[in-house]
């Protein structure tokens, strides 16, 4: 069952929340091929019926597709690849196709600990998730060569993967006075700059997302939830 607010017709649909950097990576597929879709957000702290029944583990991204529910945004970003020709975002050569997949992996690891990150409310919560930040960031900037992608010239679905990662940590040191994230990762700050420069990173995106990110430290989620404490970055600074 598809919930008919939800827009009608056989296109491509994105469910996903706003601040949501696994959906984005589906939205900078989709605009990286130029296909039609139509985005969908809901809120995670009041999920819609149709989604639940929709979404195995209650998560967004899903890509609604010719009556299926695709989940899981690894999934959904090689299915758009796939099925949206030119250009193709994965290598074609399959041991450099499983070495991105390996490294897509590791965009969610870093996922995981940003947001434990950004809903930390105290040093003693959030610094070991920093940690976790820098630690596998520099294991990525060991992977970066000559760019200006990761895999040299050509835009890939690992570029699609880091991006959102590397776009609210670029957020957080414009919030955080004295963070210094990418300092220590050149490879890595000059990655950020073309990914964010990228015309597909830029439409992939709500509008206004740093301001939606701030007020997200703030304890304003976006939702009917609100955190019950700010971020504890903003109170002590980097
Ligand atoms: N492994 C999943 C992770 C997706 C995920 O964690 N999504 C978050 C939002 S960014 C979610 O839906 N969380 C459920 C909730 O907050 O209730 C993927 O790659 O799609």
């Amino acid at each position: 069952m598809i919930d008919p607010t939800i827009g009608s017709g056989s296109g491509l649909r994105l469910v996903s929340f706003v601040l949501c950097p696994y959906a984005q990576r589906g939205a900078i597929a989709l605009e990286e091929k130029g296909a039609a879709y139509q985005l969908v957000h809901i809120d995670l702290s009041d999920k819609p019926a149709w989604f639940l029944e929709l979404s195995p583990w209650g998560r967004v991204p899903l890509l609604l597709v010719d009556g299926h529910a695709l989940f899981e945004s690894a999934a959904i970003a090689e299915y758009i690849d796939e099925t949206t020709g030119e250009p193709r975002l994965h290598p074609t050569d399959p041991v450099r196709r499983a070495h991105n997949r390996a490294w897509i992996e590791t965009a969610s690891a870093i996922n995981v600990a940003l947001h434990r990150m950004m809903v930390a409310a105290t040093a003693e919560l959030g610094t070991p998730a920093l940690a976790t930040v820098r630690e596998l960031l520099l294991r990525v900037e060991g992977q970066l060569e000559r760019g200006p992608y990761f895999n040299g010239e050509r835009f890939s679905l690992v570029d699609a993967a880091l991006a959102p990662a590397l776009q609210r940590l670029t957020f957080f040191e414009q919030i955080v006075s004295g963070l210094d994230v990418f300092g220590p990762l050149p490879r890595i700050a000059r990655w950020r700059d073309a990914l964010l420069a990228r015309p597909s990173v830029q439409r992939s995106t709500a509008s206004e997302l740093d301001q939606r990110f701030r007020r997200y430290l703030e304890g304003d989620h976006g939702c009917k939830r609100r955190a019950e404490a700010p971020c504890w970055l903003l109170a002590t600074g980097g």
